[in-house]
């Protein structure tokens, strides 16, 4: 087996893990490489190929603010154009000659002897190990598709087929579906599939709140002003930003500022379904708006619409050889089901595959205490190791890449810290870890999230929140500023780590 020594390994090649490797090439940490099983960069928006996959955070504010894009071509940007974005951005910083794709990492345990991290990898059946100093985890929430675990799911014959693993190939003309899920994936696909197949069941366990979607494409004279006017694209990106962290982000800890927003989304049942009240009965949720992520579309409700699609409340009460028996006893034959079911987010199988000190994986200590870190990067137990996108950083209302710039100035100031100071093994101290914890669950107790009367993927499995950062975006950004090397405890050894 072929063994290879870096500085850094960075698992991911989507906008944190790619976001990383141009960062640390900016400031002279080059001894890298970028492992990703996917062919190409691009991390969900690579693997999301969904018909009507977009993004619903408006496309200046979905870009880093190292590479804006003045040719976005619509207000919110779809799915083949964010990925070709983020393959551009990676070709200009040169990131590709640095990056191994098709290379599944199989497991990364720490060795405490070497303080190093031992990545196995798997490439073609040929198997590689990667020894390095520091380890970074770029796999994201939203990589581990969940398949439900319905009775009898095994034993049908036609074709299943996750949101998140599209076959772009198959036709699904006059084809019969059953669609299980009604989350941000199923909005999407839900209203074009209906246009071609012949019927459309759309399983629904709970009806989300639903925002029109503004979308529109952008003018010339726009895009003129993106290219041509200093300062332009800076001030609009800026201009949404604040918007949404002061309207957006203000809503969640009040009930009663959310009501405009429910009475929006009621606006749109009502324009989308007309006459029909029991669909529209049906498709009005029952939980406080902004619980669960709220959605934004201008089709779901008049594909709902649609003489050949049925939205089932019933429930699912088990799969068949050849279709869907729902809970009152009706049997709906499909050639397909999609799956549009989510993601393993709080219970990824990636968490076994991280062993840290003591034998310990993500996985075991995780199931212990939650998905718990420090500044959503690093975890008491795992030296050395930032995760991108970790515990506590997801939102609800603006663009993540936000939160991975953040994270990036954090991860480029602890590597130039342990440089310079000759530190070695860098470990988060458990007290440091238990009191950041201890004020998100504080801050949180309020939020509509935890109030709200709704079960989501934002809780764990003990309903506790320990994917959200509970504050302004901006107060992140500020956590995040420098590497405060008080919360850790560090070994020096050699001046330069190899
Ligand atoms: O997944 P979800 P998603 N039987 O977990 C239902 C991002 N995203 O892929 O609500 C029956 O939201 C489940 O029902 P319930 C975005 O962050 C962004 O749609 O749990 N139903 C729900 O309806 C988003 O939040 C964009 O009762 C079952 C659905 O499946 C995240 O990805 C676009 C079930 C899952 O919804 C995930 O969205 C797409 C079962 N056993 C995605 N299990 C943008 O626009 C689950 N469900 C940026």
């Amino acid at each position: 087996m072929t063994t290879n020594d870096v500085e850094i390994a960075i698992i991911g090649a989507g906008f944190s893990g790619l976001g990383a490797a141009i960062r640390m090439r900016q400031n002279g940490f080059d001894d890298f490489v970028l492992l990703d099983r996917g062919r190409d960069f691009g991390g969900t928006w690579r693997d999301n190929t969904y018909p009507g996959a977009a993004c619903d955070v408006p496309s200046q504010l979905y870009s880093y603010s190292f590479a804006k894009n003045p040719t976005w071509s619509r207000s919110y940007s779809h799915q083949p154009e964010i990925h070709a974005y983020i393959n551009d951005v990676a070709a200009r910083h040169d990131i590709a000659a640095r990056s191994r794709f098709g290379t599944e990492v199989t497991n990364a345990a720490w060795d405490e002897d070497e303080a190093r991290w031992i990545i196995d990898t798997e490439r073609d059946g040929t198997t590689e190990q990667v020894r390095a100093r520091v380890l970074i985890g770029g796999v994201g929430p939203l990589c581990e598709p969940n398949l439900p675990d319905i009775e009898g799911i095994d034993s049908f014959e036609g074709k299943i087929v996750h949101s998140a693993r599209w076959d772009n190939d198959h036709d699904f003309s006059g084809q019969r579906v059953a669609v299980i899920g009604t989350g941000a994936s199923a909005i999407q696909l839900v209203p074009e599939l209906a246009k071609v197949t012949s019927r459309l069941d759309v399983y629904q366990r709970t009806a989300p709140w639903i925002v029109p979607r503004t979308e529109r494409a952008y003018s010339k004279v726009e895009h003129w002003a993106y290219k041509n006017v200093p300062g332009y694209q800076s001030a609009v990106r800026g201009g949404i930003y604040a918007a949404n962290e002061v309207i957006a982000f203000g809503l969640t800890y009040s009930p009663t500022a959310l009501k405009p927003v429910e009475l929006l989304c009621r606006a749109n049942i009502l324009r989308g379904i007309g006459r029909d009240a029991e669909l529209r009965r049906k498709a009005t949720p029952t939980f406080q708006v902004g619980c669960k992520r709220i959605l934004r579309s201008n089709d779901w409700y008049p594909a709902l619409a649609r003489p050949n699609v049925d939205l089932v409340t019933d429930g699912i009460e088990r799969i068949t050889a050849n279709g869907v028996v729902a809970k009152d006893g009706t049997t709906r034959e499909v050639d397909v089901i999609v799956v549009a079911t989510g993601f393993h987010v709080t219970d990824s199988p990636v968490f076994g595959k991280i062993v840290g000190k003591d034998r310990r994986s993500l996985a075991d200590v995780w199931a212990e205490i939650g998905m718990q870190g420090y500044k959503g990067s690093f975890v008491h137990g795992f030296p050395n190791m930032m995760l991108m996108v970790g515990p506590s950083t997801g939102l609800g209302h603006t663009s993540m890449v936000y939160m991975i710039e953040s994270q990036l100035n954090y991860l480029v100031d602890y590597l130039k810290t342990v440089r310079a100071q000759g530190i070695n093994r860098t470990e988060v101290k458990l007290s440091a870890q238990q009191e950041f914890n201890a004020g998100i669950q504080h801050k949180l107790r309020n939020s509509v999230w935890v109030n709200g009367g709704c079960a989501s993927w934002y809780k764990d499995a003990n309903g506790n929140i320990t994917t959200l950062w509970p504050g302004f975006t901006f107060a992140f950004r500020n956590t995040t500023r420098r590497f405060d090397i008080a919360a850790y405890d560090v070994s020096r050894g050699a001046r330069r780590p190899a």
